[in-house]
């Protein structure tokens, strides 16, 4: 057989998973199928490499899980026995469901669930949009990630640029707060090397001892849900000892006596008890700050997980400001540059959302058992709820409703899919067309299929289009194709339309390394900082920067990051070995527990069975399941979210991951 395989073509791709980093991509392909992917050197910071979970993307588009054909449930809810069907059977069952709720029930009682993190501009907000809004469905609050930071970085900034990785080794000292890189967002590692390799000092603020927190100058490790305690105590600090830039507050910001007020207080012996990070360290964490310049505060998402999530990061980011980082190339902050490119999706959905109710995707084991009017259809895609949503045990009661109707339209045989009435496969971004948009790395991508869809995938742009076929939702000049759609995104971006066709590759109109207070501004309408903006304030139930109890003082806090094997819960189904819980030796030893014993992790919410490690990098009080595991990595088929609450922010609505709190009894 191997002598009638023709040699490997080699393609550019690029990688939409929802990773910061965008990496450009050589993908080998041979014999029509991908046999290796790996990175190439087009975006500069992928310098070449790419994460060990991404090169198992030829497992994933082959492998014995991924979704070939349009299959319909035949067994009980959840048995997971399904027949296949014609992709003509499938798009009539699916246009007959939704028209049937829509005429008995109303359009509302119709909901998409995506989240489409792991997806560029063209899978994502555009075809599908169409047929929802069409539809009257109801519409998706999409506020798994990002929600509080953003909220926060726009209300007190706008869309400033933040700082680019290539500049981090221009910092003298660079904080990482809440942000995991060696896992989350791997090309980011060298560059901070490099600048201390040049002298510059890192602080580390995790509950755990990541790999960077062992290589920092200082490593704070504060209860989960308490950074905003140390962040007011930096501020009260510069306030009270003079050492707040006045002069740029006064030219630059509004809100700052406010701010100045809320601070109050926040002594640094206030801030340890909170916290549990002794005063001295916080003290010589906001020492080096104040006498470090450039200093680099880069925010991770691994803050905001929590009932304070949101003031903690503006607090963060309003550091710089009240101490004077910016304005110095390697100054100031980073988070996330993904609303810099200012593409709005709103021309390839064809028109505005329609005036239905809001259903937050935090809350959708609650909306399944609960909505008035309920929802009667699901169309599930660029998501795999039943793992990475809260209150997982109230997500599986509603997935397992008798009169609910469950599309899941993925690439494999995800566990929300085995809960389908029917399924449909995707294609993969190596199968159909894509905008790759980084929003760590400043770079957009084009990338075009480089192998045909295995068996018989659709692209979503495909699927949607066809659908609003079906349903008479059809207008003329709707952009459908993969062409059309990037025609109509791209319609008021000459510059980077032209680059993208001649290159594959485009940066935005900053540049890749602007400099904040010198060439990126405020995106607020009067351009400057807000430090207490007013909408946030009022949409904080208590007032922004007001600190919230720990949800459980006494028992002990489960987080669920970003570990190094999935995204999310995307390449889930080629991690089949068993997951471990990790807690330290001294949580451990009061429980008699020894690594490889087996746990039953409880709470009011649900439990999860699974073996203990111990691990001395996590703070004592902490334990640790990484987010994303699938249920054949337990004992009990629950993971992280079965014991994760379904409350909200203090603002954006977002998740509470990190308040779980939970016990732990030894049972083997
Ligand atoms: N390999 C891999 N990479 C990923 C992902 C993945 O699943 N796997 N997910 C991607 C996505 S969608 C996102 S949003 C990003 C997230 O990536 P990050 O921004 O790194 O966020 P997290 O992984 O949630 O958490 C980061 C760190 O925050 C710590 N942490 C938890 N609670 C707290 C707290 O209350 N305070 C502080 N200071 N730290 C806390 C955790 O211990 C963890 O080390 O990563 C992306 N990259
Ligand atoms: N406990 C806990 N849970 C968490 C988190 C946490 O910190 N702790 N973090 C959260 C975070 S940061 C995020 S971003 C969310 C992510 O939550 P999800 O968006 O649900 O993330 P994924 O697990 O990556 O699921 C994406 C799914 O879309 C499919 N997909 C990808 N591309 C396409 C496509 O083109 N078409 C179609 N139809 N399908 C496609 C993939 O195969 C995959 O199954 O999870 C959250 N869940
Ligand atoms: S997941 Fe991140 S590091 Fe891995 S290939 Fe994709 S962009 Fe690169
Ligand atoms: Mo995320």
């Amino acid at each position: 057989m191997t002598e009638s395989l023709r040699p490997p073509d080699v393609f550019p791709s690029a990688c939409p998973l929802d990773c910061p980093d965008a990496c450009s991509l050589e993908v080998r392909v041979a014999d029509g199928r991908v046999v290796k992917v790996d990175g190439d050197h087009r975006n500069p910071v992928t310098g070449g490499y790419i994460c060990a979970k991404v090169r198992r993307v030829p497992e994933h588009l082959y492998g014995p899980d991924r979704l070939l054909h349009p299959a319909r449930r035949v067994g009980p809810k959840g048995e997971g026995r399904f027949e296949r069907i014609s992709w003509d059977e499938a798009l009539g069952l699916a246009a007959e469901r939704m028209r049937e709720a829509r005429e008995r029930f109303g359009g509302e009682s119709v909901l998409p669930l995506c989240y489409g993190g792991s997806n560029g501009l063209l899978t994502q907000d555009t075809t599908d949009a169409r047929l929802f809004h069409r539809l009257g469905a109801s519409k998706l609050a999409r506020t798994v990630c990002a929600a509080p930071s953003g909220r926060a970085a726009i209300g007190l900034y706008g869309k400033m640029a933040g700082v680019a990785y290539p500049d981090f080794p221009k910092a003298k000292l660079i904080v990482l707060w809440g942000a995991n890189p060696s896992a989350s967002g791997i090309h980011l590692v060298p560059y901070i090397q490099e600048a201390q390799k040049a002298g510059a000092k890192l602080v580390v603020i995790d509950p755990r001892r990541t790999p960077l927190a062992k290589k920092a100058d200082l490593h704070l490790a504060p209860r989960p849900g308490s950074d905003l305690a140390i962040a007011l105590a930096a501020i009260h600090w510069f306030f009270e000892t003079g050492r707040a830039d006045l002069a740029f507050l006064a030219q630059h910001a509004t809100g700052v006596e406010e701010l100045r007020k809320r601070a109050e207080g926040w002594t640094f012996e206030r801030a340890a008890r909170v916290s549990g990070v002794p005063a001295g360290e916080i003290e010589r964490f906001v020492h080096l700050y104040a006498e470090s310049s450039p200093a680099l505060i880069r925010t991770g998402w691994g803050m905001e997980r929590n009932r304070n999530g949101g003031s903690a990061i503006a607090a963060a980011l309003a550091l710089p400001a009240v101490a004077g980082k910016f304005g110095v190339r390697g100054g100031g902050y980073t988070m996330s540059n993904s609303g810099i490119w200012g593409i709005d999706q709103a021309p390839a959905m064809a028109e505005p959302p329609p005036a239905t109710r809001t259903i937050n995707m935090n809350r959708m084991g609650r909306t399944l058992l609960e909505a008035d009017p309920p929802v009667r259809v699901l169309f599930v895609y660029n998501c795999n709820p039943l793992i990475t949503l809260p209150s997982q045990e109230k997500v599986r009661q509603g997935l397992a409703r008798e009169d609910l109707f469950t599309v899941v339209f993925d690439q494999v045989w995800t566990d929300t899919a085995r809960w389908a009435d029917l399924v449909l496969p995707a294609t993969h971004f190596l199968e159909h067309s894509e905008l790759v948009r980084g929003y760590g790395s400043y770079v957009l991508h084009q990338a075009q299929p480089v192998v045909q869809a295995a068996g018989e995938a659709r692209s979503n742009a495909e699927v949607f289009a066809a659908l609003i076929e079906r349903l008479g939702l059809t207008r003329p000049g709707d952009p459908s194709t993969a062409e059309e759609l990037t025609s109509a995104l791209l319609r008021r971006f000459e510059r980077i339309r032209g680059e993208l066709d001649r290159d594959g590759l485009a940066l935005p109109d900053l540049g890749g390394a602007p400099v904040q207070f010198v060439d990126a501004f405020p995106q607020t309408p009067d351009r400057k900082i807000h430090l207490v903006p007013e909408a946030l304030d009022r949409e904080s139930e208590r007032g922004l920067y007001v600190f919230l109890d720990d949800p459980g003082a006494g028992r002990l806090a489960l987080i669920s990051p970003a570990g190094s094997r999935r995204l999310n819960s995307t390449l889930g189904q080629l991690e089949r070995g068993p997951a471990a819980l990790e807690i330290h030796p001294e949580d451990a030893g009061v429980r008699e527990i020894a690594s490889g014993d087996v746990v039953r992790v409880w709470n009011e919410h649900g439990e999860v069975r699974v073996a203990a490690r111990l691990n001395p990098d996590l703070r004592p009080g902490v334990v640790y399941l990484p987010k994303g595991l699938w249920s054949h990595n337990t004992l009990s088929g629950t993971t992280a979210n079965a014991l994760a609450p379904d409350t909200l922010t203090d603002i954006g609505k977002g998740a509470c991951f990190n308040d779980a709190r939970v016990e732990i009894d030894k049972i083997s």
